[in-house]
């Protein structure tokens, strides 16, 4: 693990986007940047993890990380990824049942690569915009305050899973807010729609699906294009 938060300051020159799981459709995210006009010389776009597993393009997701107008946090697909890689016990028809098939069938060497791609994704990244800081997080921010967030991921493995994990926040309607810093993006949990709950936007509308779409979140006005 490289770094818990990375941040990202404000981007003056152009537009930054916030998008859902991508879940292996790179070809349809990219014919949603085109529609939009993103210009990857001045735009960025920030994924909220779930690169992969379920579609059929999971193993572009290297090279998209490749790309420097792209950058994500580690989803709990990712993290599955990881930890299957360093032959920590996932059991193999869970894996399969959640998308998993094309990575257990990589060898070993290309396991071990996109590993320690994912393994450098940060938990949290933050994204100073022209109205205030932006967080984005994979699943939930268990703390009250974002700047509580960092000392959180440090202390333990539970910790960290509830980031990338858990969907209390969207099950029991939690409309409390995240205070110390503008707004929250999460994905996670796929919705007909974008929901926000507190200063948390939920923006995984299941592009990855055949009835979904990718919601890209404009993170300076926090509106949906
Ligand atoms: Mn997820």
């Amino acid at each position: 693990m490289k770094c818990l938060i990375q941040r990202f300051d404000h981007n003056p020159e152009g537009r930054d986007f916030a998008v859902g799981d991508i879940h292996g459709h790179f070809s349809r995210l990219q014919s949603v940047l085109e529609r939009i006009r993103f210009d990857p010389a001045r735009d960025r776009l920030f994924s909220v993890g779930d690169l992969v597993d379920r579609g059929p393009e999971s193993e572009e997701s290297l090279k998209w990380l490749e790309f420097p107008w792209f950058h994500a946090v580690r989803g709990n697909h990712e993290d599955i990824a990881i930890r299957y890689a360093k032959g920590n016990p996932v059991d193999a028809s869970t894996y399969s049942h959640n998308g998993g098939d094309w990575f257990m069938a990589l060898d070993d060497a290309a396991q071990r690569r996109f590993a320690k791609a994912f393994d450098g994704l940060p938990y949290a990244i933050e994204v100073q915009t022209e109205s205030g800081l932006v967080g984005l997080v994979h699943a939930h921010v268990p703390t009250r305050q974002w700047s509580e967030l960092r000392e959180l991921l440090s202390s333990s493995r539970y910790n960290r899973d509830r980031v990338i994990w858990d969907r209390g926040r969207i099950q029991l309607s939690d409309t409390s807010h995240v205070a110390g810093v503008r707004a929250v993006v999460v994905g996670h949990t796929p919705l007909p729609q974008v929901a926000v709950l507190g200063n948390v936007h939920h923006i995984d509308t299941a592009g990855w699906t055949k009835e979904g779409r990718f919601t890209l979140l404009d993170l300076s006005t926090l509106e949906a294009v």
